[in-house]
C-alpha cells in the first residue's frame, strides 16, 4: 500500500477564509411579517425558521441569521438594508468575524 506523504515541515498551510456572522438587530417600527419575508427571500429560510428567528430577535435585541464567507456576508447586508429601504423599514444587520 502506497504511504500518504505528511506535508514537508516548510510548505505553509493555506488558511480557510474567515467566516463572518450576520446579526440581524430589532427595532420597534419594521413589521414582523416584513422581517419573515427578508429571512425568506435574502436567507433562504423556510416559513417556520423565518417566523422563529425573527421572534427571537424581536424578545433578545439581535440574533445570527446566517454565517458565510466575508463577500456573501456583505451581499446579504446590503440586500437586507436595499429591501428595507425600499419598504421605507429600519431593519438593520451588520456583521461580526466569526
Ligand atoms: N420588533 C418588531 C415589531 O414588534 C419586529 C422585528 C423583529 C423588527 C425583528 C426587527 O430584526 C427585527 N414590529
Amino acid at each position: 500500500m502506497e504511504k500518504i506523504k505528511a506535508r514537508p515541515k516548510n510548505e505553509k498551510k493555506l488558511k480557510e477564509p474567515c467566516d463572518y456572522r450576520v446579526i440581524l438587530l430589532n427595532d420597534n417600527y419594521t413589521t414582523r411579517d416584513f422581517v419573515v419575508e427578508v429571512l425568506r427571500i435574502v436567507f433562504h429560510k423556510d416559513e417556520l425558521e423565518a417566523n422563529r428567528l425573527m421572534m427571537d430577535v424581536h424578545r433578545k435585541g439581535k440574533g445570527v441569521v446566517g454565517q458565510y464567507p466575508f463577500d456573501i456576508a456583505r451581499t446579504k447586508v446590503d440586500q437586507v438594508h436595499n429591501l428595507a429601504r425600499q419598504a421605507e423599514f429600519p431593519l438593520r444587520c451588520i456583521i461580526e468575524e466569526v
